[in-house]
């Protein structure tokens, strides 16, 4: 049953063939941008770069889901000690892995865009989406240690935004209603528990719940819409960026994250929303 929760937790089905978004990825000259290439499973990127605010596009080369997870090892923990915790259980994060968002979950072919602050230090990027076993990908492997140095003497700063979404126990809550363009969102988790955002392009005349029912752990493939990107999981008090690309029509918002003891998605507790774009 918890196994079974978590899945539904980490894993999002997938979709409906689209044109690719077309943001720009940025130039690989700017130390403030980055890029990742996700495939079954292994991240393809840089293992050292500079801190402050970093555009982080993930590409999607593989067959499944993936997403980028910024977490931050405390001082005394490394990259080995957090293989060896997810290895010894699947099911949840070791409790002193700290969520500094990143890239949300895109399907193949396709990619995504965040804005994360990351402090210098010593990272993992790992992708948490389940397998069809309901395995999360970190576990084969999609693990990658990240050292962050002191940022560049002419750090980025943070992007100007079109719009803004609170997360809060248990809602999202959009600062005014979202139109047509490529749009910069900035993020703030105003709740007591981590929370990510995972975006996702509903079918016409579908619904997000229509999309959760629909959508089955390592299956690439929903009637209902497909996830398009967001933000991966941010502790409380914290903020981030990402951008998408929407055109007129449905949309959602979920928050698969589990609660700490009930290990239920919060979704549950209604964390998802219906929106349109006009
Ligand atoms: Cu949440």
């Amino acid at each position: 049953m918890l196994g079974r929760m978590f899945i539904r937790c980490m894993a999002i089905a997938l979709i409906v063939a689209q044109s690719s978004t077309t943001f720009a990825a940025g130039s690989s000259a700017d130390p403030s941008t980055v890029t990742y290439t996700a495939r079954d499973y292994t991240f393809d990127g840089p293992e050292k770069i500079a801190g402050g605010w970093t555009t982080v596009t993930i590409l999607n080369r593989g067959k499944d889901l993936h997403q980028i997870q910024f977490i931050k090892l405390p001082e005394g923990k490394t990259a080995r000690d957090f293989r060896a915790e997810m290895a010894a259980n699947p099911t949840r994060l070791p409790r002193w892995a700290e969520r500094r968002s990143g890239p949300n979950s895109v399907v193949p072919g396709e990619q995504a865009l965040a804005i994360v602050y990351l402090e210098p230090g010593e990272y993992v990027l790992a992708c948490g989406i389940p397998d069809s076993h309901g395995t999360p990908h970190v576990v084969h492997g999609m693990l990658k240690p990240l050292h962050v140095a002191a940022a560049s003497p002419r750090p980025a700063e943070a992007p100007p935004a079109d719009q803004s979404i609170t997360l809060a126990d248990f809602s999202f809550e959009l600062s005014r209603p979202m139109t047509a363009g490529t749009r910069t969102i900035h993020v703030v988790n105003k709740g007591s528990q981590a929370h990510e955002v995972v975006l996702v392009k509903l079918a016409p005349g579908a619904s997000v719940e229509n999309f959760l029912d629909a959508f089955r752990p390592g299956v690439a493939f929903s009637p209902a819409g497909k996830p398009i990107g967001g933000l991966v999981g941010l502790d409380p008090g914290r903020e981030g960026y990402f951008r998408a690309e929407f055109s007129p029509g449905k949309y959602g918002l979920i928050c698969f994250l589990p609660g700490p003891t009930t290990r239920a998605p919060h979704f549950v507790q209604g964390m998802m929303l219906d929106f349109d774009v006009r």
